[in-house]
């Protein structure tokens, strides 16, 4: 099973380059962001819950994030891995994660964190604002989501880089360009 964790601070190209390494690679794609978003839409408890913090560019409790993964990932069970976007986002999701798989005779293969300058990231996700009326794509909530990145999620990096499984990558410049860059990083662990 090839578990790949995409890693990085909002408008850092997650979910972009999500969708090309399923095409590439054939593996199953958990976005914690798109399963709230769904609920968000469906008007479910959950969704409602989800939506103060969403809007407000704060996480998601923890409990509430890990219970919906424990019941995606066994939607997944059968496929040849899985590429983890938008999650985890703090260590108590991390260490969620890492037991999770272990229960299930799996591991994290490889984190591939985006690296991106924090004035591309605020651009980034002010076109995206205007171009898919997202409610969190605005100046305030972005400020917020970064200092939320910078406080609660990049400590997962350490996490990561003490089991060895960090790979940071470039990701400023051409989809493409940074799509390869990723690719010759997997490619290398399998
Ligand atoms: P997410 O849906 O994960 O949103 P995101 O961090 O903004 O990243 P996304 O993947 O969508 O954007 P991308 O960088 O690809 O989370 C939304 C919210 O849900 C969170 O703030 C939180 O409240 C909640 N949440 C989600 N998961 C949670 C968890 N585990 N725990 C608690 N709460 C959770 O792309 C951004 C833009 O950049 C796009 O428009 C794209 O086209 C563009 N782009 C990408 N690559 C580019 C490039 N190379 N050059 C130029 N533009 C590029």
């Amino acid at each position: 099973m090839l578990n790949i964790v995409i890693f990085g601070a909002p408008g850092s190209g997650k979910g972009t380059q999500s969708e090309k390494l399923i095409e590439k690679y054939g593996l199953a794609h958990i976005s914690t962001g798109d399963v709230l978003r769904g609920e968000i839409k469906a008007g479910s408890a959950l969704g409602k819950l989800a939506e103060g913090y969403i809007s407000k560019g704060q996480l998601v409790p923890d409990e509430v994030i890990i219970d919906m993964l424990a019941e995606v990932l066994d939607s997944k069970k059968d496929s040849k891995g899985v590429i983890f976007d938008g999650f985890p986002r703090t260590i108590p999701q991390g260490e969620a994660l890492d037991a999770m798989l272990q229960e299930r005779g799996q591991a994290v293969s490889a984190v591939v964190s985006l690296e991106v300058d924090e004035a591309e990231l605020v651009d980034r996700l002010l076109k995206r604002g205007q171009l898919s009326g997202r409610s969190d794509d605005n100046e305030e909530t972005i400020k917020s989501r970064l200092d939320v990145y910078k406080n609660q999620t990049s400590p997962l990096k350490e996490h990561y880089n003490k089991q060895g499984k960090l790979h940071g990558i470039p990701g400023m410049g051409k989809i493409d360009e940074i799509f390869a860059r990723i690719t010759e990083a997997i490619d290398n662990v399998k």
